[in-house]
């Protein structure tokens, strides 16, 4: 059975049956998750110490692209579950996850960044130790969220289970976790592609692939297509690195708002690997390659297919 919209002569905008456009389905997206983001703000921040408070909710106000909770919405509404704030609230429980990881990597221990999203980044604005223990906060709190929400959605306790341990899974040391670990190990070092792949896959790709996921196993989608979605993010989340790594090497650092650079930090990239036009084509053909695996299941939805085009043509 093929969902609306897939198949259809050109994309289409689920709210309106228009031509889809992909800055409206972006504002819309945000606009709900960021709803979200304060609705799951407002009943976890009471919980922790005064102290901890401010850092947590900059860190997780902040701003950023909400790519995370946008696909896994985009995944759900492809599995035909119907778009609204019980996906959003289950959404963002990724989002908490990526805000923790951005707070931790940014630390002097890890990259030592003083700038994110144009902003300092939290260490610098409220110490190290509120930096580190608001971003551990953020873990746990992500985990309930998405118990949480999966049980307000309806779904059974194996089924919220499964769910949690779809964004555990990834955001371990199997996933991002491990990620992060090879990345440091290969500071100063020369990798090859493999040895990129592999980082990258895990430290970025994880996340990116169980937030589509987690959309499918929210919509109880059939295991042909939750299996298409997460080909089509293993892929995307590849091509997102190299598009990270082309702007990080072509792109205005203060348009990015971020420092240091991967150069700067003795970094291997794509772009030091193969170039900057071998990478964007590299990164273009993933993309392609993704979107074939979603075509062959019919979750090929416009908002999944533009989504996947921005991760490698976005200009931040
Ligand atoms: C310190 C216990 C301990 C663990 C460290 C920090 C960490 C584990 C892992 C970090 C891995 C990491 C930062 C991955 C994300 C890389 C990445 C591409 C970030 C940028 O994502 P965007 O572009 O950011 O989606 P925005 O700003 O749009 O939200």
């Amino acid at each position: 059975m093929k969902p609306a919209g897939s198949g259809a002569k050109g994309p289409t905008s689920a709210s309106t049956g228009g031509p889809f456009l992909l800055a409206a389905y972006l504002d819309e997206a945000r606009n709900q998750v960021e709803t979200a983001l304060d609705r799951a703000l407002s009943t976890t921040l009471p919980l922790l110490p005064q102290a901890l408070r401010e850092p947590v909710e900059a860190a997780v106000t902040s701003g950023g692209k909400r790519l995370r909770p946008i696909l896994c919405m985009a995944a759900y509404e492809a599995c035909q579950g119907p778009r609204g704030p019980d996906v959003a609230d289950l959404a963002v429980s990724l989002e908490f996850i990526h805000a923790y990881s951005l707070m931790h990597d940014d630390l002097p221990c890890m990259d030592d960044a003083p700038l994110r999203r144009g902003r300092p980044t939290p260490h610098i604005t409220y110490g190290e130790r509120s930096a580190t223990l608001g971003g551990a906060a953020l873990i746990p709190v992500a985990h309930v969220l998405a118990w949480r929400s999966a049980r307000g959605m309806g779904h059974s306790p194996e089924e919220a289970r499964g769910m949690v341990a779809c964004i555990a899974r990834a955001a371990g040391g199997a996933g991002m976790v491990g990620g992060q670990g090879l990345d440091l190990l290969g500071e100063d070092r020369v990798l090859d592609q493999s040895d990129l792949d592999q980082l990258h896959g895990l430290k970025t790709g994880a996340l990116l692939t169980a937030s589509l996921e987690l959309g499918a196993l929210a919509a109880r989608a059939p295991l042909a297509r939750r299996e298409a979605l997460v080909t089509f993010g293993q892929a995307i989340g590849l091509a997102f690195q190299i598009a990270d790594d082309v702007l990080d090497a072509t792109a205005d650092q203060d348009r990015l708002g971020k420092a240091p650079s991967d150069q700067d930090l003795s970094k291997s990239t794509y772009v030091s690997l193969l170039g900057v036009d071998a990478s964007r084509a590299r990164a273009r053909s993933l993309v392609d390659q993704g979107i074939e695996e979603l075509a062959r299941t019919g979750v090929d939805t416009p908002p999944l297919v533009e989504l996947a085009r921005y991760v490698v043509d976005r200009d931040r």
